[in-house]
Formats: structure tokens, C-alpha cells, sequence
């Protein structure tokens, strides 16, 4: 057998091994004898590294025309789209998504690439008058220095690119700190970025766990913008170390998010968007539809048809074109999934299907879960409270919109929800009063587009938006320029007064 593939940390435009000498294993979790690649298992001594040279490159990064550095990330955007079908059936395996959502994924990139390298004959600021006479005022971006990145598995390409676009595009360099379970897509990110003629240092990839080389990253003196997608206990912690020092911070964690199906509904329409949304991606996804409020004069029918959906979906192997949904990331997250089950069973959720791992044939080697639905669920229990990240739906019965309204709030969480109805009034009402960052008619939960606001409301964020021009607004800081061309003293507030 050929051994497997051993591959390196990118410091400072070159390909290098850990300081630790050490390597990671990085399983496909359809099938866990199945070796992806080795991988740098990193430490603080690489991070070091990697932000010396991100510093370095910044002091001449940061002068290169705008339009210019647009001209890189569209090379880049194009190696993206010649290279998908590859760039998607490595995720596949990697990540465990099934191949047409990993090929979504690789799209996000692309989309994402293309966006920002637009932005380089933009990146506008604002002219505006100024209150004296001959006096001109304006505001431009200024880049913030070295960008720490710590990214998620659940979308191993498209987030990577979501944060590491808009970070150079604004005149950042990069130090890219990927999942542990899925580094293989942030690899193959960085390695087209190099491709498409990024100066040496502008970008660094580090792989490696969280504590190793994620929190030496975020504590790094040098490091000015941390932006991290994960998990809500992490965030609080990235949150109060880069307080400390107060780094730029842009969080996006949990969400529990909801689909509101009124009594007029087109119920076939809002059952397609539930079984997408809760089950696309294996229910991985901080925008999955975990919860469907449904009102009670068509609870019955919507749960029933909603169960027989979820019934027939066929789970395997996401290389396999029939299969619909992949597996869980790894044997850890189904250990949280089921232990959800057994707290939602314990405090009385009914469950109308699921609830058990997959066994069998094509199941043993892999973490693979049943799709689960728990039926008449209280809003106030836990499995509809807490983000469980898995095939596992809860339906709330409710009565009219303002009840559905208030159950759909009722959580810490603030991503996305969505609702069904063809009423125009009720439709509008609910957009203005959901406390979540994105919102849907007639569509389910996930699926945010590239050049809108991504990100979350509550406990979900910190106030900032990826993607759009919104990410701009974090990469890079305003200056405010004032012009006198007076050619004497003026006083403003004082000689206009
Ligand atoms: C995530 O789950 O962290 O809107 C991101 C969506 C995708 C992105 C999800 N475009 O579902």
C-alpha cells in the first residue's frame, strides 16, 4: 500500500512541516478506514511563525493597489470554478456532506472570490461636505494588520473563504487556522491562492486542534482581527481573550432556528423546506431548520407527511448519487446527538421516528444517525432550546401567528428563521418582529447567498455580518479626511457657529 499523503503548513510562501514533528490522522467519517491525508499537528511555536510572516508581508500587502489585489483573487476565483468537481468529491470525503452540497459549498467559494475581487475597484468610502468654505471631506478604509481565522467543519471550504476573501481584499494578510476534521479544503484554498500569485506571507495555513493552535492564535500579541464561526462555549472564550487586548472580534456561533408554518400554508412547499433544512447537511449547519412551529389546525397533516419524509430519506455515503443524506462529522458529535434524543425522550418529547444510530451494511464504518423527529414538543424543553447540530427536528404546535411568533423568539439564539404562509400582512409582520439576522418567506432556513449580511442576532454573534459588503466593515477600519484648501485658519464649530 502507498503510504498516505503527508501534507504541510503554509508559512511565508512556503510548504513546511510542524515543529512538533508530528502529523494527525484525517478519517472520512462515511468510512473510518478510509485515510484522507496526514496532516501538521501544529503548536504555538508554528503559530509564531506563521504571524511573524503575515506581519512582515503586511507592510507591503497593504500598499498594493486595490484593483490589483482584486486581480489575484480572480485568478483564484477561476481556479476555483475549473477545479470544483475535484475540490468537491475531496470535501465529500473529508467532511462527509453528500457530493452535490460539497459542490454547493465550493460555489459559496467561488461566489464568495469573485464577490471580493470586485470589491477591489470599489471598497468605497464617503465623500461628504464639509460645515466650513473651501474645505473637503471624505472617509477611506484602512486595513487592520494580521487576520487570525479560525474556521469550522461543517463548511470546510465555503467559511474559509467567506473570512480570508473580504481580510485580503481589504489589505489584511491572513494566518488560517481550519478545523481539526476537515483541513484538506482550507489546504487545497491557500494552495490555489498561492497559485493565483499571492506575494509570499499574505496568506499562512496552520492546521492543527483548537487548544494547540487556536488559542495561541487568538492570544497572539501581533494578531489585530480575530474571526471565528464554531461553537458558543468557544466563542465566549476567544471573545474574552481577545478583549484583553482589544482585537477588532467578529463571532458567529449557535442557532436554533425556526420555521413558523401558518394555517395557510402550502403545506407540501413548507415540508420540502423542513426536510431541507433540517436534514440537509445531516442537520450540521448553524442555519439548519431544528425547529418547525406548526399552527394546530394543520399540526396533524404536516407532521404526518413531515415523518414519512424523513422516513424514506436515504443515508450513506455522500459519494454515492442516491444517497441524501452523509454522515455525522464524527463519532463524538453522534455521541452528543443521541445523548439529546435521550433527553428529549426523558422530558417527554414524543418521537415520531429516529432516535438510534444506523447500523448495517455501509453504516458500521462510519458515524451515521437516523433522521430524527420528535412530535408535540414544549417550547421550554430542552431539545428545542439548545442547538443539538444533527438530523434531529422538533415540532411545536401553536395557535395563530403571535404565538408562533413568540415561540419562534423564545430561544437565545438569533440566526435565521423562516416562515410559510400566502399572506402577504402576516408575512411582513413576522420579518419585522423574528429576532434573527436572516429571514424567509416561502423558503426554508438555510441557503444565505454571498453578497447579503450573514450572521446572527442574541447569542449567535456579536453584532458583526460576514459576507456582503458587511464583511467589509469588519476587515478594515474607517479614516476620516479632512481637506483645507482655504489656505487660512478655520475653526470648525467656532467660525461657522
Ligand atoms: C453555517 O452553517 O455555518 O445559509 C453556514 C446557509 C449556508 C451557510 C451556512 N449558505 O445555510
Amino acid at each position: 500500500m502507498a503510504p498516505p499523503k503527508v501534507y504541510k503548513n503554509f508559512i511565508d510562501g512556503e510548504w513546511v512541516e510542524s515543529n512538533s514533528g508530528n502529523a494527525f490522522e484525517n478519517l472520512n467519517p462515511a468510512n473510518r478506514h478510509e485515510l484522507v491525508g496526514m496532516f501538521q499537528k501544529s503548536n504555538a511555536q508554528d503559530v509564531d511563525l506563521a504571524v511573524a510572516a503575515a506581519k512582515e508581508a503586511y507592510k507591503s500587502w497593504r500598499l498594493v493597489p486595490a484593483p490589483k489585489r482584486g486581480e489575484i483573487l480572480y485568478r483564484a476565483a477561476r481556479l476555483l470554478l475549473e477545479r470544483k468537481e475535484v475540490l468537491a468529491g475531496q470535501m465529500t470525503r473529508e467532511m462527509g456532506k453528500v457530493l452535490e452540497e460539497a459542490r454547493g459549498d465550493v460555489q459559496e467559494a467561488i461566489d464568495m472570490t469573485f464577490y471580493m475581487a470586485g470589491e477591489g475597484r470599489r471598497l468605497f468610502g464617503q465623500t461628504t461636505p464639509s460645515e466650513l468654505e473651501n474645505k473637503f471631506c471624505m472617509t477611506v478604509r484602512s486595513p487592520i494588520g494580521v487576520a487570525a481565522l479560525i474556521t469550522p467543519w461543517n463548511f470546510p471550504m465555503a467559511i474559509p473563504s467567506w473570512k480570508t476573501m473580504p481580510a485580503l481584499m481589504c489589505g489584511n494578510t491572513v494566518v488560517l487556522k481550519p478545523a481539526h476534521d476537515t483541513p484538506l479544503s482550507a489546504y487545497n484554498l491557500v494552495q490555489i491562492l498561492e497559485e493565483a500569485g499571492l506575494p509570499r506571507g499574505v496568506v499562512n495555513l496552520v492546521t492543527g486542534t483548537g487548544s494547540e493552535v487556536g488559542s495561541p492564535l487568538v492570544r497572539h500579541p501581533d494578531a489585530r482581527l480575530v474571526s471565528f464561526t464554531g461553537s458558543t462555549e468557544v466563542g465566549r472564550e476567544v471573545s474574552k481573550t481577545s478583549a484583553a487586548s482589544f482585537k477588532h472580534t467578529c463571532l458567529e456561533m449557535g442557532g436554533k432556528n425556526v420555521i413558523l408554518v401558518l394555517d395557510d400554508a402550502k403545506l407540501d412547499l413548507a415540508v420540502d423546506g423542513a426536510i431541507w433544512g433540517g436534514f440537509g447537511t445531516s442537520g450540521q449547519r448553524c442555519t439548519a431548520a431544528s425547529r418547525v412551529v406548526i399552527d394546530k389546525k394543520v399540526y396533524k397533516e404536516f407532521a404526518a407527511q413531515f415523518v414519512e419524509r424523513a422516513r424514506r430519506l436515504k443515508a450513506g455515503n455522500g459519494l454515492d448519487p442516491q444517497v441524501e443524506m452523509g454522515p455525522l462529522i464524527n463519532e463524538a458529535q453522534l455521541n452528543v446527538v443521541d445523548k439529546y434524543v435521550e433527553i428529549g425522550n426523558n422530558e417527554g418529547a414524543k418521537l415520531l421516528c429516529g432516535g438510534h444510530r444506523l447500523t448495517g451494511d455501509g453504516f458500521d464504518c462510519g458515524a451515521f444517525y437516523a433522521p430524527t423527529v420528535f412530535g408535540d414538543c414544549d417550547p421550554k424543553m430542552r431539545v428545542v432550546q439548545e442547538e443539538i447540530f444533527g438530523p434531529v427536528v422538533s415540532l411545536i404546535p401553536s395557535d395563530g401567528l403571535d404565538e408562533a411568533i413568540e415561540i419562534g423568539n423564545g430561544v437565545v439564539y438569533g440566526l435565521s428563521s423562516a416562515i410559510y404562509t400566502q399572506d402577504v400582512n402576516r408575512a411582513f409582520k413576522a420579518m419585522r418582529e423574528m429576532e434573527t439576522g436572516i429571514f424567509y418567506v416561502n423558503a426554508s432556513t438555510i441557503g444565505a447567498e454571498t453578497h447579503l449580511p450573514f450572521g446572527g442576532a442574541k447569542q449567535t454573534g456579536n453584532g458583526h455580518r460576514e459576507a456582503a459588503t458587511a464583511a467589509l466593515d469588519f476587515y478594515s477600519e474607517w479614516k476620516s479626511v479632512y481637506v483645507d484648501y482655504s489656505g487660512k485658519l478655520q475653526r470648525a464649530q467656532i467660525d461657522n457657529a
